[in-house]
């Protein structure tokens, strides 16, 4: 890969071992908002001789001694640099030492969110990936492990740290882990917190204390957290064989917070949003969003924490795995059929889009300037398809074998891609060299099948003819063949499968698969459950796919037929052509089938985002317009409810869920199919529908449902007003309140109503959550962001500059937003280029950003 590299670029070629052993941290905090002392004491032994110690320290901290075994070096040997210390190999001694130093830190003026910081009179963490060194001077490198012993001092009423409690007094907390672990995932929290508390006792009998800590007053909103918990801890016992090794479990919420949430070793630290909830406050999706994350973080315990990566390089080593077994949680706890088309969605729309612009890089990059710009689609989602598509490869058993080394082998690990590979070889036999290159290559592959169908006596002869090929990337021209399993099944012309789902090795760039004996030609299910991540492409006829529809047995293909058809009408009518009877009459009879599945009908009935649209397009060769793309789509979804209304009308009574609200998959399944016919039935009634659920639903899901059908048409105003009297003091509704009026607003609207929402006084744009509502609420309007005008990318652009000195991160994840500039027509690529180049040349722009943008108009 080469993104533009500058001098800070670090190379996955240039990994070194640290020259020096660090056994265990002794750390004591003493918390102040404004001066925060930090004293820690190192065990360190040299590897080699005549090694200076290099020690990683931000520049906001101050130094104020430092002894090796107890006394001060010569202080010509001492080198502070903007981001490092040095200690001359002159003044270390040549056995192992103990380093001590005094620092002095200001959380106060932490508003990065990186470190140690303050959010709502709360100190708390984030170190991950490269926080620690805000903290004091140390080896900030993830294969730098050591036991943790850590003291905090203040009067706050709740202290914690990682591992298990050591000593509490007045005041005083001592915290010990005894997992040697990298500095990552290093964590404190102190504040006035109250905890929801429960236990668990792992197979081998340690009963282990789990506390989910919040603010006073929101201990009614952290139950379901507990339960996923808990739920998480068994599963992984049950299906990983993984047990829990400490005494204590804690999750903190915080309301600042850059990401979602982080795995700290026995205290993951939580996005609010990602454990608070309530039916009137959180939807449907916050719900299983909830769940699925804090599994994820729990998982890591294994995943990330117990073994973890040698360098960041690795990063999809812990996430790409993690992420593959939150989904395999999430398929196991509500419905798998439902939870791979949801995640193929989210791969679609996210990752393919990365792959396919200037942005796209390999799940295992080899160059990065910023870390923190690697936590990405590719990274975490595709790093879990890679790992989706290896099991399938080698089978259940061979999965099982294969986790199980791995565990065995690296416990305790600071790990690569290469070990990760290496356990797969061992424990199956394979030789894992080809599929490899799914790691180190960017780019989604285009996967081409063709049929050939021979008639003969002993039955007929069936062909597919395959050929694959991954556009260029940056810093990637051509591209190898890589292993693809192609899942395929068989269906008669009377609908009966003729032959079951089997996985299709391909190996070469084109590679046919024969299957003979066959009585009548059959209809062909390929890529059944999105077997590899790549685009396919085959000629087929919006008959055949309506009759996939109505009969493929694979859940997935079958909503894909579904998809395709949809796609196909959109795509056609995007670009002026007339189309859309074959969807809009298979879509009928979908509705129709009382016995589908409602959250299978769902996820048919809402129709693909303009965003796909376009991306669908821009890889077959055509520019997107996406005024076009919007009307378009409102034009199928206004003809689906105007031919279907009184189906829809009466699925839509016929969905409504007596009976209080629980958050479980079946509920919600029909208040997802309920509410996407609200959204179709909306297009052309008066709004009745919508104004009626908002006013009568006493759950968020329906309300926002109604809210958004209402936004799109124009009107809702009232229902906005109700919902701000209701919840101005509750955040994590305001959010929802601040993203939603750009997303839903018509196109031509979008910018002006987020720029007046952006004066507002409650417009709290420093609290990450509330930044990303709005400005991310307007990049979610796809026709809004790229607008002719280009006020999309102005406002967009304004904010990103006046986020960047305060949260570089927060400003270089939320310039992504432009990561498809290029596909459009040139007077809006001339617009975004103008807004990208006026961010380039801000002064003093951070190095997170600098690199996003540098790679954006490279
Ligand atoms: N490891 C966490 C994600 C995370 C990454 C970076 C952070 O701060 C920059 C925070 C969290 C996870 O996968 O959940
Ligand atoms: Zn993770």
């Amino acid at each position: 890969m080469t993104q533009t590299p500058g001098q800070t670029a670090h190379n996955l070629a240039d990994y070194r071992p640290y020259p020096f052993v660090l056994t265990a941290t002794r750390m004591t905090f003493d918390l102040q908002p404004k001066a925060t002392r930090v004293r820690t004491a190192l065990s360190l032994a040299p590897r080699e001789a005549g090694m200076d110690l290099v020690l990683d320290g931000g520049k906001e901290v101050e130094l104020l001694s430092l002894t090796i075994d107890g006394k001060a070096p010569d202080p010509a040997h001492v080198l502070r640099r903007d981001e490092t210390l040095t200690i001359a190999a002159a003044a270390l001694p040549p056995h192992p030492f103990l380093l001590e130093t005094d620092v002095r830190i200001d959380p106060s003026a932490n508003t990065a969110f990186e470190g140690l910081y303050i959010s709502n009179g709360m100190f708390c963490t984030q170190c991950e990936a490269e926080g620690f060194r805000h903290i004091t001077f140390y080896p900030d490198r993830p294969d730098v492990m050591a036991t943790f012993h850590v003291t905090l001092d203040s009067d706050l009423p709740v202290l914690l740290s990682n591992g298990n409690p050591v000593g509490q007094s007045q005041g005083r907390a001592e915290w010990h882990d005894p997992w040697p672990k990298p500095a990552y995932l290093f964590a404190l929290v102190a504040g006035d917190l109250v905890a929801v508390s429960d236990s668990f006792t792992t197979r081998s009998g340690r009963r282990v204390a789990l506390n989910v800590w919040v603010r006073p007053g929101d201990q009614d909103r952290a139950g379901f957290a507990m339960e996923s918990l808990i739920k998480s801890m068994k599963w992984d016992e049950d299906v990983y064989g993984r047990e829990y090794d400490l005494d204590v479990f804690n999750i903190v919420a915080v309301d600042d917070f850059n990401m979602g949430a982080m795995e700290n070793k026995g205290l993951n630290i939580f996005n609010s949003k990602l454990v608070l909830a309530s039916p009137e406050t959180a939807t449907d999706t916050d719900y299983e969003r909830i769940e699925a994350v804090i599994a994820h973080e729990y998982f890591h315990n294994w995943t990330g924490n117990r073994i973890t990566c040698r360098d960041w390089f690795q990063l999809c080593l812990k996430e790409g795995l993690t992420v593959f077994r939150d989904q395999q949680f999430t398929s196991d706890m509500r419905s798998a059929a439902v939870k791979r088309i949801e995640d193929v969605q989210a791969l679609r729309s996210r990752q393919f889009r990365e792959d396919q612009g200037p942005l796209a890089h390999p799940p295992r990059p080899d160059q990065y300037e910023e870390i923190n710009n690697f936590y990405t689609a590719t990274v975490y989602e595709k790093g879990a398809e890679v790992i989706g598509m290896l099991k399938r490869l080698v089978g259940d058993d061979g999965y099982r074998r294969a986790l199980d080394l791995y565990f065995d082998r690296h416990d305790g690990d600071a790990a690569t891609i290469e070990d990760w590979l290496k356990v797969f070889e061992d424990a199956t036999g394979r030789d894992l060299a080809q599929f490899k290159r799914w790691y180190t290559d960017a780019g989604t592959p285009r996967l081409t099948m063709a049929e050939d169908w021979q008639e003969a006596e002993a039955g007929g002869t069936l062909t597919l003819a395959f050929t694959q090929e991954t556009p260029p990337t940056p810093g990637q021209p051509e591209k190898l063949p890589r292993v693809i399993p192609i899942a395929v099944g068989l269906i008669g012309p009377n609908g009966d499968e003729l032959a079951p789902t089997q996985v299709l090795e391909m190996t070469g760039a084109s590679q046919s698969f024969t299957f003979d004996r066959l009585g009548a030609r059959p209809v062909v299910s390929a890529l059944r459950g999105f077997s590899a991540p790549v685009m396919l492409s085959r000629q087929l006829d919006d008959a055949t796919r309506a009759f996939l529809l109505a009969h493929d047995t694979d859940p997935f293909a079958r909503w894909e037929a579904g998809r395709e058809l949809a796609l196909s009408a959109l795509t056609a009518a995007s670009q002026g052509k007339a189309a859309g009877g074959d969807y809009v009459d298979a879509i009928g009879r979908l509705i129709a089938d009382g016995t589908a599945d409602p959250a299978f009908r769902a996820l048919c009935l809402n129709l693909p985002g303009e965003e796909e649209i376009a991306t669908r397009l821009s890889s077959g060769g055509i520019t997107p317009d996406p005024d076009a793309i919007h009307a378009a789509r409102e034009a199928l979804a206004r003809q689906i409810a105007e031919t279907h209304l009184d189906l829809l009308s009466d699925l839509y009574d016929a969905m409504a869920v007596d009976g209080p609200y629980r958050p479980d998959a079946s509920d919600a399944a029909r208040r997802s199919l309920r509410n996407a016919v609200l959204a179709l039935l909306t297009r052309i009634d008066g709004g009745e529908r919508a104004e009626i659920l908002f006013g009568i639903a006493g759950n968020m899901t329906e309300r926002m449902a109604a809210l958004t059908a209402l936004l799109r048409r124009g009107r809702g105003q009232a229902e906005l007003a109700a919902l701000r009297d209701q919840f101005a003091d509750n955040r994590l509704v305001m959010d929802k309140w601040f993203a939603v009026q750009p997303m839903a607003a018509p196109p031509a609207q979008a910018a002006q109503v987020a720029r007046s929402l952006s004066q507002r006084k409650d417009f709290d744009w420093k609290n990450p959550n509330r930044f990303r509502a709005l400005i991310g609420g307007l990049s979610a309007n796809h026709a809004g962001f790229h607008a002719a005008d280009g006020s999309g990318y102005d406002f967009t652009a304004d904010w990103l500059l006046r986020m960047d000195p305060v949260n570089p991160q927060i400003a270089a994840r939320m310039s992504t937003a432009f990561e498809t500039w290029t596909r459009y027509d040139a007077g809006r690529r001339a617009k975004a280029l103008a807004a990208l180049e006026r961010i380039a040349a801000a002064e003093g722009l951070s190095k997170n950003t600098r690199e996003m943008v540098s790679r954006m108009i490279a």
